[in-house]
């Protein structure tokens, strides 16, 4: 009896250790930018979440501050699922799927509660279903928030004013574009691009203020203009076949993991703009909090009728039912 009763014992010791070794894994994420990021935020939030429900079965490994190359190169290696999941900031993601630029239409959100009811309704799902045809599974939209031009050659109040300034753009055709539009002289570049501002490589450049506080670049930019073109979203994504492979319980933690911490991550953002705003003030640059946005915007909806949104029937019906 007894023996019968240590074999049992030995049997049920060994299918637990294969049940927690099949279970046991480990996720690679990969971001751009650095600690303290908008990115990051999601990236840390998430991780804290998966780890203390799977009860440490699943942990995050993040790869952040560029170690994994610039946001076009994550995305490639998340493809190949070399890395199995991204937070991504969406202006890359135009080259992999076309429709999801509608999101970065310029002038297309009023304000952070238009964003959430739009992104968080069956539009912002259409977006992320889209991304399927390039291999990713869209889990959620995290932010960097509404993007101002900065520039150290003068203040910008009308789109006049912007005329003949280089600008760094995102890799990315929408945005290259705007800026086309809007009378500059646009240079796609990936993130970061902190020492070429320094350097006057460009005269300037478009982002949040978040991002202008997180990564200093009050230190190499003077005029700041609340232009609020573009809202600038971040797609929380994973290779599309992994992620369809792992046991739907996981699946369902997984995505109901990424979006609690995107909405605790637009939160942050949104709780903090102001205060953020404030600091920049104070670190000495030159605010317009009113710029002439009409001027920008009756320049940047001629991208409606362009190439870029006509060529492709499922952007433009896509566009049409955003605006
Ligand atoms: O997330 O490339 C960009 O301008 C992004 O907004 C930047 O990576 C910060």
């Amino acid at each position: 009896m007894r023996r019968v009763l240590r074999l049992a014992s030995i049997t049920l010791f060994v299918v637990c250790l294969t049940a927690s070794a099949a279970f046991a894994m480990e996720i690679k994420l990969g971001i751009v930018t650095t600690p303290g990021s908008a990115q990051y935020i999601v990236a840390e939030k998430f991780k804290e979440l998966v780890e203390e429900r799977s009860g440490g079965d699943i942990t995050v490994s993040i790869f952040h501050s560029a170690s994994l190359g610039n946001e076009t190169e994550i995305l490639q290696q998340i493809q190949m699922n070399a890395v199995n999941m991204g937070v991504i900031t969406l202006g890359p993601f135009d080259a992999f799927v076309p429709e999801v630029k509608v999101v970065n239409f310029p002038f297309l959100f009023r304000d952070y509660d238009h964003v959430s009811e739009i992104l968080d309704g069956p539009l912002g799902q259409e977006v992320l279903d889209a991304l399927e045809k390039a291999g990713f599974k869209g889990l959620a939209f995290s932010e960097n928030g509404f993007r101002n031009l900065t520039n150290n050659k003068r203040p910008v109040h009308s789109v006049e004013d912007v005329a003949g300034l280089k600008i760094r753009v995102m890799e990315s055709a929408l945005h290259k574009e705007l800026w086309r539009v809007l009378g500059a002289n646009p240079t796609p570049m990936g993130w970061p691009i902190y020492s070429e501002l320094e350097q006057g490589v460009i005269d300037g450049q478009e982002n949040p203020v978040s991002v202008l506080k997180v990564f200093k670049l009050f230190e190499v930019q003077k005029y700041l203009s609340l232009t609020g073109h573009v809202y600038s979203a971040h797609i929380d994504v994973a290779n599309l076949n992994w992620f369809n492979g792992l046991n739907e319980g996981v699946q369902t933690m997984l995505q109901e993991a990424m979006y609690e911490a995107a909405v605790h991550q637009r939160n942050w953002n949104r709780e903090n703009e102001a205060g953020f705003l404030a600091e920049l003030e104070r670190e000495g640059m030159i605010v317009d909090k009113d710029p002439d946005k009409a001027s920008f915007r009756a320049k940047a909806v001629e991208l409606k009728g362009m190439d870029l949104f006509t060529r492709d029937p499922a952007t433009a019906e896509l566009l049409d039912r955003f605006l």
